[in-house]
């Protein structure tokens, strides 16, 4: 199976960036040279080779409309093991789109259509079996949010048969753009329709993880970007299905978006120590699913319990609803771990997900990184529904007071169009809040 992976915006492309290099360190580790199939699988999935066969490229489409993001990484990305196509960026040399979501879907969409797929054609004409396309954005932007959702609606009419996962970053909450609520309230209406899945990275917690499993003090994009995408190369690197076969990537999308309505995924991953502690650690698979556990039931970000802090778990808290459950476990015999340890004592789900929606287990027994064994847990259910609960809110109060929306009016939205879009989300977290076990 083969990915077609779309950049669009600073922190679409920045992300993006960190995947391809992420998964080119990891297929080019010792043990996964040494297994052919790894390597060439993971090759195959992400990579296409050039006419002469010397060189690989990244199976991915840059867009952006600002200069400075593409030139770095394309420039950077031609000293690293794979490259960038030349012809696979679209880079309209403007100002961006200004933080607002109307400029890049109503302005820049129609304009970058035909060249941008026109592009994502021609790549797609080089994939024996498309199975999915990854977009990476972020929903607070201008460019990523607004020209992202743009797109993603674009790929669904012409790609229907092809899955889609939109790979969300979710701005910080002190928020740096004032009006990243709207952006992300208007994102998340269009993509909920478009998508087949929408994984959610909120950025307060990869600064988190960062500070907790880096052992950083301060943390840059960069770093929230490696924890980030280490989570979602181990969910989607070849891994072998209970009985021996690959699952597809539909096959992912289908066990963790088992209803239209539901389509967040929020994503877990242990062991979170810093690399500088890992000659010291040891870590058995019961200990390791509880940690994933505790992180799921109490929809944190980090294991406080049984990593470096000493609190404990959140006890007052109202444990999380969830639908359904994906355990990627990698590292030597990593198929004989017990996903029961899930279960002790049982998380809470939705009453009528069916119980093969609850724990679903795959494997590899390569290891990941230098983690002699990990475990990354992705997870349908209330976890990842409080971002969008605090967006609209925002973006609601933003709109009482009419504050920046001039702006958007401007661009083309109606007020028809952005009420419409609140309602979606609030619909979208009624729908999750009314999950009971
Ligand atoms: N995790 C992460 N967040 C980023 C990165 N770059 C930007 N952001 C976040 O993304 C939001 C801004 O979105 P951008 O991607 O810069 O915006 P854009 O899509 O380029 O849109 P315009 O610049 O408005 O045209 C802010 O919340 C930033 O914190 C990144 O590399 N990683
Ligand atoms: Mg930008």
């Amino acid at each position: 199976m083969t990915f077609i992976t779309l950049q669009v915006g600073q922190c679409g492309n920045q992300l993006g960036n960190c995947f391809f290099n992420t998964i080119s360190d990891i297929a080019n580790q010792k043990a996964n040279v040494e297994n052919c199939n790894f390597l060439e699988e993971t090759n195959y999935r992400f990579f296409s080779e050039s006419e002469k066969g010397e060189k690989i490229y990244a199976r991915a489409v840059l867009i952006d409309t600002e200069p400075k993001v593409i030139r770095e990484i394309s420039t950077t990305s031609k000293n690293a093991a794979w490259y960038y196509q030349p012809n696979r960026i679209i880079n309209i040399q403007q100002l961006g789109a200004g933080n607002n979501w109307a400029m890049g879907y109503y302005a820049h969409g129609p304009s970058m259509k035909d060249n941008t797929l026109d592009v994502i054609r021609q790549e797609a004409e080089k994939c024996d079996y498309l199975q999915g396309f990854l977009h990476f954005a972020s929903v607070a932007g201008g460019t990523g949010s607004g020209f992202g959702s743009y797109l993603s609606e674009v790929i669904n009419d012409e790609f229907p048969s092809v899955s889609s996962a939109s790979i969300t970053v979710w701005p910080f909450q002190r928020g740096e753009v004032s009006v990243q609520a709207y952006n992300a309230t208007l994102s998340l209406a269009s993509l909920q329709k478009s998508a087949d899945a929408v994984f959610v990275f909120e950025n307060d917690w990869l600064l988190k993880l960062c500070q907790h499993k880096m052992g950083l003090k301060s943390s840059s994009l960069y770093d929230l970007n490696t924890v980030a995408i280490q989570q979602l190369a181990n969910l989607l690197l070849p891994i072998n299905s209970f009985y021996g076969v690959t699952p597809q990537f539909s096959d992912i999308l289908e066990h963790l978006v088992p209803h239209p309505q539901f389509k967040l995924v929020g994503l877990r991953s242990v062991p979170q120590e810093p690399m500088s502690s890992l000659p010291f650690s040891a870590y058995a698979w019961p200990s390791l699913l509880r940690s994933l556990r505790r992180m799921v039931l109490y929809n944190t970000a980090v294991d406080e319990v049984y990593g470096r802090c000493n609190s404990v778990a959140p006890t007052t808290q109202k444990p999380h609803v969830s639908l359904s459950n994906l355990l990627i476990l990698r590292g030597p015999e990593s198929h004989l771990a017990d996903p029961e340890h899930l279960h002790k004592p049982t998380l809470p789900y939705a009453s009528w997900a069916p119980p093969p929606l609850r724990i679903k287990m795959w494997t590899h027994p390569s290891p990941f990184l230098p983690y002699d064994k990990t475990a990354v847990l992705a997870n349908n259910g209330q976890m990842s529904v409080e971002c969008a609960d605090v967006a609209v809110a925002k973006a609601w109060k933003l709109f009482n007071y009419k504050a920046y929306f001039h702006h958007y009016v401007a661009c083309g939205l109606s007020e028809e169009e952005f009420k419409s879009a609140v309602i979606d989300v609030e619909q979208i977290i009624a729908s999750y809040n009314s999950l009971r076990t």
